[in-house]
């Protein structure tokens, strides 16, 4: 561990230091809060050791402030506290340190701590990797890997907001599969499950990078295109469903005798500055008009 000791008295830092060292951890030390807490900025130590009477910043001032700024990384903070000081100690917890030790020192006392500490933070380390897996999980589908629903009105929210500051135009275009109830009736619900991954992929590979890929529905996505007037989402729809075709996926019960897509696009605009979930809308009706008009093809 990476641990950072804090102390105005030398001997004292002297001891501390040592005993960190001996227990096979990395030490930065510090003279004194202010150092302590440029020190905590600069290297993000897992363990913090600090004196409570410090000049400047003391050891509680040192723990709020520790406390007030960490989000992800846990520090285990330690104070050090003259003996028979109980309020101090109360105060010091109080304040957001995890333990005490009692001064003087003694390096088996703190050597002892630093398991405790060793276990905490390792335990702290692997909430915040399964936090980070949980959150990525729940903004994904499964299935084909795209980003999810939930994705899409985060992601949504943020282009809105943006594209209304600096007065850009963006793009959402509503995409189906078209009959894909009968592909799943005639191949049976693997193929489908296969099929839909491969237009997953075709509509992915299609995208620019500032684009967005999300699966909307069973047999829908959304694609999310920033940046783009309504008559570039046109062509990149007409193109990607082009691509779509070009998987020549059989399809007996579809009229073109293979796998295809329908699209309605709608736009953000200075002219038509309709709010995300109103375009989506918009989106869907063109998509509803694409099928209406015979399906495989793209309608504003
Ligand atoms: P249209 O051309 O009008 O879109 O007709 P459609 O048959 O595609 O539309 P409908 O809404 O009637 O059927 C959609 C089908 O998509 C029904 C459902 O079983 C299938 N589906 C939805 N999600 C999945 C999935 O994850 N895997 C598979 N294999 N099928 C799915
Ligand atoms: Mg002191
Ligand atoms: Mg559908
Ligand atoms: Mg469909």
């Amino acid at each position: 561990m990476k641990v950072l000791v804090a102390d105005d008295d030398p001997g004292s830092l002297l001891v501390a230091r040592a005993a960190v060292e001996r227990s096979g951890h990395y030490c930065l030390a510090a003279a004194d809060g202010d150092e302590a807490w440029a020190l905590y900025l600069e290297h993000q130590p897992d363990v913090v050791v600090t004196d409570w009477m410090m000049p400047g910043m003391d050891g509680l001032a040192l723990c709020r402030a520790i406390r007030a700024r960490e989000a992800d990384l846990y520090t285990y903070i330690v104070m050090l506290t003259s003996q028979g000081s109980r309020d101090d100690v109360l105060a010091g917890l109080e304040a957001g340190a995890d333990d005490y030790v009692t001064k003087p020192l003694d390096p088996f006392v703190l050597h002892a701590r630093l398991l405790v500490a060793l276990r905490v933070t390792t335990l702290h380390a692997d909430l915040a990797h399964y936090r980070k897996v949980l959150s990525q999980q729940a903004r994904t589908d499964p299935l084909t890997g795209l980003h999810n629903r939930l994705k899409l009105s985060e992601d949504l929210e943020q282009l809105h907001a943006r594209s209304e500051r600096y007065a850009e135009e963006y793009c959402l275009a509503m995409c189906d599969v078209d009959n894909f109830k009968s592909y799943n009736d005639i191949y049976g619900h693997q193929a489908g499950d296969l099929a839909l991954r491969e237009v997953a992929t075709s509509l992915v590979g299609q995208a620019r990078t500032s684009d967005g890929v999300y699966r909307f529905g069973g047999e829908e996505f959304l694609v999310v295109l920033p940046n783009q007037t309504q008559e570039g989402a046109r062509i990149f729809m007409e193109r990607a469903l082009d691509r779509v075709r070009e998987l020549e996926i059989e399809h007996t019960g579809d009229p073109a005798g293979l796998l295809t897509l329908s699209a309605g696009i709608s736009a953000f605009t200075m002219e038509h500055k309709l709010d995300a979930e109103q375009l989506l809308g918009e989106a869907d009706a063109a998509l509803y008009a694409a099928k209406a008009a015979g399906r495989n093809r793209v309608e504003l």
